[in-house]
């Protein structure tokens, strides 16, 4: 399952697979505010980008402590295809109220816009933030992060290219689903 969609000049594609192998200019990863990559998409970024990345993450908590839920800070990719691994805190479920979650999710993927604008990105690999280990429902989710990158996309200053990658057939079709609404 590959789909993608236009608007404009910029394009929004739905990919079924494993973020570490994209080649996009930057991935997301959805992170703890310690940014301990120590399960979900986030240790298989470590597993694959090496070392480094855990250690970058680790100089930014020694310099500015941990990172506010909805924000995004950046690493080196290591051995990854992408220049750039950008990590976001996503909400975690089970400590906001319903439309507290929303907010924050929404923060979260237009935090990572601004970094990849203020980065000069042309293209950009995002996962299903929050929807694992942190429990946001996932038709919910992707309704906020394919809303918000509508908007993105939408806008003269904007990424050329956003993918949603999604692990399993599911998230993908829910993804497929709701793109279908909106482009
Ligand atoms: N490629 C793409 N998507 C993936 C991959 C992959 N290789 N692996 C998992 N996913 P999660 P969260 C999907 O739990 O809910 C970590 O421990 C997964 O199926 O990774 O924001 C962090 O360090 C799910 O749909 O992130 C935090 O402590 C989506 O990625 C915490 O989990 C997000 O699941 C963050 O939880």
């Amino acid at each position: 399952l590959d789909i993608s969609f236009e608007i404009k000049d910029k394009i929004l594609e739905i990919v079924k697979g494993d973020i570490t192998l994209r080649n996009t200019d930057a991935i997301v990863n959805a992170a703890n505010k310690y940014l301990q990559h120590g399960g979900g998409v986030a240790l298989a970024i470590v597993r694959r980008g090496g070392d480094i990345i855990q250690a970058e993450s680790n100089m930014i908590i020694r310099n500015q402590g941990p990172i506010p839920t909805g924000k995004a800070v950046y690493t080196s990719a290591g051995n990854l295809k992408s220049k750039y691994v950008i990590h976001v805190v996503g909400p975690d479920y089970n400590e906001y109220a319903p439309d507290a979650a929303t907010e924050f999710l929404k923060m979260s993927i237009n935090s990572c816009f601004d970094l990849a604008l203020k980065l000069r990105l042309k293209s950009i690999s995002v996962p299903a933030i929050s929807s694992g280990i942190y429990g946001f429902p996932k038709d919910r989710c992707a309704d906020i992060l394919i809303q918000e990158t509508f908007k993105h996309l939408e806008k003269r200053e904007s990424l050329k290219r956003v993918e949603f990658v999604l692990f399993d057939e599911i998230t993908a079709d829910i993804f497929a689903n709701t793109a279908k609404k909106y482009f």
